[in-house]
């Protein structure tokens, strides 16, 4: 059921924030030509999609979930929960000056006791915030691409409507899949879209909730998109995530099971050191912060516990995690001259000069 305290809330940056996001991950990609390359998030093209396709299929990427829908580290995460849907002014440096000054707005407002240092205690509550921010922003997209899918208003979409659509956004003709569904003809389709299918149709079944009628509600569409914003979803997502990760069948994933790297041979010293980072950043996590009880097997709860965003136990535990990754003077607080100084962490761009300035704008 899609959880009550976070009704009103939604999500994901806007399409402007993904273009720039898309073009900057273009950039990397060119230079570093990892075409070809495991990567702990998914490429440019893997997010954009077409149109339709992004109206209608869950995305991949879900803003303020520590993992994505394929089971890569969502890399942005700290600066999704830091900075909420409010990212602009932070996507190039053409005026690091006004960042920095957004950046210290930021600050005084993650710092409620005004002592100008922000505690782990005021960092949670600062993530609970933006993450019910990201629930709302998804409640207002899914909204809208449930219209899409729902034209004819009665708030309630079949299975074989959303399957033409999406059939339609894969280039198929739309009469012709409607009048050869109708008639119980078969549909030639691909494999791959045929197993995307199949993904689909579990999905949609699960958000259906009982009596099931394959009919979704709004709600139900939100947490057919969205599983972050129901339990069930959010098991069935963890579920998904193990099955295509685990080797040896367990229902659980071992050290060397979360880190193997995807399909993909190493081709050079650049594919190498890519490898080795994908390798490091996921053994930290399933160390540190997954396997929660360090008894070197990741559970299905576990996964669920760290996947889930309104949890406010890994809340904290990001909050002392972000703390410590920009704490130079070790005094468990941030100051403002180390949330800049550490700004391409908390913001994504870098924002130069951070000592000359801190006093003056601060
Ligand atoms: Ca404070
Ligand atoms: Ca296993
Ligand atoms: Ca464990
Ligand atoms: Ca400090």
């Amino acid at each position: 059921e899609v959880r009550t305290q976070v009704a009103m809330a939604s999500r994901r940056a806007s399409l402007r924030g993904l273009a720039s996001h898309c073009l900057w991950l273009l950039g990397v990609i060119l230079l570093m030509d990892v075409s070809a390359r495991p990567a702990n998030h998914s490429s440019a093209r893997e997010r954009a999609g077409n149109r339709e396709e992004r109206e209608i299929l869950p995305p991949d990427h879900l803003n303020g979930v520590k993992l994505e829908m394929d089971g890569h580290l969502n890399k942005d995460f700290h600066q999704e929960v830091f900075l909420g849907k409010d990212t602009d002014g932070f996507e190039e440096d053409a005026e690091p000056r006004r960042s920095r000054r957004k950046l210290m707005v930021i600050f005084s407002k993650v710092d409620v006791n005004t002592d100008r240092r922000i505690s782990a205690k005021e960092m949670q509550h600062w993530i609970m915030e933006k993450t019910a921010e990201h629930f709302r922003e998804a409640i207002e997209e899914s909204r809208v691409h449930f219209h899409a899918v729902d034209p004819d208003g009665d708030g309630r979409v079949s299975w074989d409507e959303y399957k033409v659509k999406f059939l339609v956004s894969k280039g198929h003709n739309e009469k012709e899949v409607e009048e050869k569904m109708k008639n119980g003809e078969e549909l030639k389709v691909d494999e791959e879209t045929q197993e995307v299918l199949e993904n689909l149709k579990d999905r949609w079944y699960q958000a259906d909730n009982p009596p099931s009628d394959l009919l979704l509600t709004e709600d139900e569409f939100l947490s057919f998109l969205h599983p972050e914003h129901s339990r069930g979803m959010l098991k069935f997502m963890v579920k998904e995530i193990v099955r295509d990760l685990d080797q040896d069948g367990d229902k659980q994933l071992s050290l060397p099971e979360f880190i193997s790297l995807p399909a993909g041979t190493v081709e050079n010293q650049q594919g190498q050191d890519i490898d080795d980072s994908w390798v490091r950043d996921r053994k930290k996590e399933f160390e540190e912060l997954i396997d929660a009880n360090h008894d070197g097997i990741v559970t299905m709860a576990e996964l669920e516990d760290y996947m889930d965003p309104m949890n406010e136990y890994n809340a904290l535990n990001e909050a002392k995690q972000m703390i410590a990754i920009a704490d130079e003077n070790q005094n468990h607080h941030l100051e403002p001259e180390e949330v800049l100084k550490y700004s391409e962490f908390f913001t994504g761009s870098k924002l130069m000069d951070y000592a000359r300035n801190v006093h003056e704008e601060f």
